[in-house]
């Protein structure tokens, strides 16, 4: 019998192993890594006969038997093993694409280089005010695959999609996307912007005329993009209203559909903070709406939605200084955002690993705001550089964490605000931003 070739055993990997084991197909889990515990690994499948482990090299006689590859998001389309796998003419699938062939229900899919996460918990607690079944998946932590066979012809899933998941979509066909925004990042990955682009319209590359596109309306990319969406764009704008679509007027949140104007939510009704956050409410209500959700029903989650871990996230004030963890902020325009939240003086925690974009728009607006930086990782002296030629000279650059905490500490005084927004992956010191978050936050606390 042929085999399904997963590559990466992650959890994108696990949970499309698990999947395909469910759906009686033969396995092949791969992953480079040969120090990966193999029997842990192996413990996870109950259906051990039909699964076989790889770890470090793939042995070239295995592909023979090998029909199509699952791939993982972290796993580069010009990878070695991805390379070898498309030269022997076996095709090359994203989990996402996996889990979406056996989904039987809905499905709405959000994309975008920032606000994603929020908007994709937002719109999925919206959801569950309406459906019964409503799954929560994709970047946002929760592998789609884990979920897919729990789906019904009634269900709803609400996906975040990356770049790297959308790179090998094939027939994923969301009913509702949203893309929120495209500004640079992962472009060592990617190489160009246009490749970026490229990756992300991909959301709605399959749709049809009766799906619906959610685009932001201050984008410039996304305004060239409209005209070749094949699906009804529906468009968001956080600073002018709109013939059709959803916009703000006297802080009010406003749906203009089919000529109907609705007053949604006072955006002081919410709980989530800055302008960012505006529009990915403006985007889960487009959704919601074009998912058949009632307007009561999109009022109650905008009101009771809290701001997601890592993002923005209010720590805890200890003598007069607040904390904030923002250890979500792992590229430029992220860490925007929330330098732009900060109403105090703020010390700022900075710093990771080198994507290959540029700080100068970061380090621009943290003038006048940031009276000391923290900087660590791997950018630490790249964006030292870019803060002097911007004339921010009060810069501490540390080894690691704690020291950076203990920096902070000692430098703010009552009134201040201390950020931790890296515009960084936390790779090369952390395997994930939600692990250096909570470093963060559990130093801060045993201060
Ligand atoms: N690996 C190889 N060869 C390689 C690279 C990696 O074998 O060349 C192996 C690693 O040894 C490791 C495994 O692949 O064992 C890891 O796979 P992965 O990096 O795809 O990570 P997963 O654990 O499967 O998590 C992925 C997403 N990770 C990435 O896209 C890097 C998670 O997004 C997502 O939550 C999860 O699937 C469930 O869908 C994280 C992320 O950082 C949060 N996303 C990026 C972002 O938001 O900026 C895109």
């Amino acid at each position: 019998m042929e085999k399904i070739l997963v590559a990466g055993a992650g959890i994108s990997g696990q949970n499309a192993a698990k999947l395909l084991l469910a759906i009686d197909e033969e396995v092949v889990l791969y992953d480079g890594d040969a120090s990966k515990d193999r029997e842990a690994l192996r413990a996870l499948f109950d259906q051990e006969d039909r699964i076989e482990i790889v770890l470090g090299e793939l042995p070239a006689e295995i592909l023979r038997e090998v029909r199509e590859c699952v791939v993982s998001p972290g796993i580069p389309m010009d990878a070695p093993v991805v390379d070898t796998v498309i030269s022997k003419g076996i095709e090359v699938i994203s989990e996402i694409e996996l889990a979406y062939q056996v989904d039987k229900g809905r499905v709405a899919a959000i994309t975008g280089t920032n606000g994603k996460t929020t908007t994709t918990a937002l719109l999925g607690q919206i959801m569950k005010n309406e459906f019964r079944d409503v799954f929560v998946v994709g970047n946002i932590g929760r592998a789609y695959t884990s979920e897919a066979a729990n789906t019904n012809h009634d269900s709803v899933t609400v996906a975040e999609v990356s770049s790297f998941q959308l790179e090998t979509v094939k027939d994923f066909r969301p009913h509702v996307s949203a893309i929120l925004n495209i500004t640079p990042d992962h472009l060592n990955r990617h190489r160009t912007m246009e490749r970026y682009c490229a990756a992300k319209l991909r959301v709605a590359m399959n749709q049809k005329r009766d799906d619906f596109c959610i685009l932001n309306a201050r984008d410039e990319w996304l305004r060239e993009y409209a005209p070749h969406c094949p699906a009804r764009v529906l468009w968001f704008d956080s600073e002018h209203e709109l013939p059709e679509g959803a916009f703000v007027r006297d802080e009010m949140i406003w749906l203009r559909l089919d000529g109907i104007d609705e007053a949604v939510v006072n955006i002081h009704d919410m709980q989530i903070l800055g302008k960012h956050n505006v529009e990915n409410a403006m985007a889960a209500v487009l959704m919601a709406v074009a998912m058949g959700v009632s307007l009561d029903n999109v009022r109650k989650g905008l009101r009771e939605f809290q701001a997601v871990e890592h993002r923005i996230e209010r720590v805890v004030e200890k003598n007069g200084v607040i904390w904030y963890n923002d250890s979500k902020g792992t590229n430029p325009d992220a860490a925007i955002q929330a330098i732009r939240a900060m109403e105090r003086p703020t010390v700022l925690l900075g710093g990771g690993y080198d994507k290959g974009g540029s700080f100068d728009e970061w380090i621009e607006a943290c003038s006048g705001k940031v009276k000391h930086l923290i900087l660590m990782g791997a950018t630490a002296e790249k964006i030292r550089e870019t803060a002097l030629r911007y004339g921010i000279t009060d810069i501490t650059m540390v080894e690691s964490m704690e020291e950076a905490v203990s920096t902070a500490a000692d430098i703010s005084v009552p009134g201040d605000a201390v950020l931790l927004s890296p515009a960084c992956a936390s790779w090369g010191m952390f395997p994930n931003y939600e692990v250096r978050g909570k470093l963060f936050k559990e130093l801060v606390m045993a201060l």
